[in-house]
């Protein structure tokens, strides 16, 4: 059996029993989309302050290089939807047509939210090299409706490192539901964006709470420097 290494992080130091490999650990970056985080997107739409959800894309940046050199998977997903709606739920469409940023409405970035549209595109900082897994999903979590658990099962994933935005809704239903499948789960505090900054910081306490409800939280810098070489 391989050494025990760990990453130090908060409220233990991660992965608990020290299995960290870089065949066994993927990084998962969470709806970087221009939706998100661009001018003229559905964020943007709604009002929110874009410097928030574009706090995390150097970190990101960072560990997306040093993981590929690793070969760890590397994992992106994108929040849309069909462009005929049908897998739009209507309280969904209602909730954002009442805040000003309607899911399927044109935008100044194509159709909000829709599949294929500019504004749900990864953003160019963060683009997916050829080959990398891409995970479309209709809902807030990576699991709802998509294939993401028989990828990770496929490819011997039982390590994510989780990033991307936002740290209160996506990133965090991501995090509850990977823990409850039995991933090991750290979040990169300062990886993550959330449209307020108060929900950003009470969604890592909450990960904290009960020896780490969730997993566990650290920043960029502590995953590159506790990644295997
Ligand atoms: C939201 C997301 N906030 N990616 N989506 O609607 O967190």
């Amino acid at each position: 059996m391989s050494q025990a290494r760990f990453i130090q992080a908060d409220p233990y130091p991660w992965p608990f029993d020290g299995q960290l490999e870089a065949a066994n650990t993927a990084l998962v970056v969470i709806d970087m989309q221009t939706d998100f985080c661009g001018h003229g997107g559905y964020v943007d739409q709604m009002g929110y302050d874009l410097s928030l959800t574009r706090a995390p894309i150097p970190v990101i940046a960072e560990l997306l290089s040093s993981m590929r050199q690793l070969g760890c998977l590397i994992v992106h997903t994108r929040e849309g939807h069909r462009p005929d709606l049908s897998d739009l739920p209507a309280n969904k469409r209602w909730r954002s047509q009442r805040i000003g940023a309607g899911i399927g409405d044109a935008g100044p970035c194509g159709r909000v939210l829709v599949r294929g549209e500019p504004g749900w595109e990864i953003i160019p900082e963060l683009q997916p090299l050829a080959g990398e897994v891409v995970i479309d999903k209709p809902g807030k979590g990576s699991f709802y409706a998509t294939d993401l658990e028989l990828v990770l099962r496929t490819r011997g994933i039982r390590n994510l490192i989780l990033t991307g935005i936002t740290t209160d809704v996506c990133v965090h239903t991501t995090m509850r539901d990977a823990n409850d499948r039995g991933f090991e789960c750290l979040l990169v505090s300062d990886g993550c964006g959330a449209t307020d900054h108060g929900n950003h910081l009470a969604a890592l306490q909450m990960i904290k709470m009960q020896g780490g409800v969730f997993g566990a939280v650290t920043n960029g810098e502590q995953v590159l420097g506790g990644l295997p070489r």
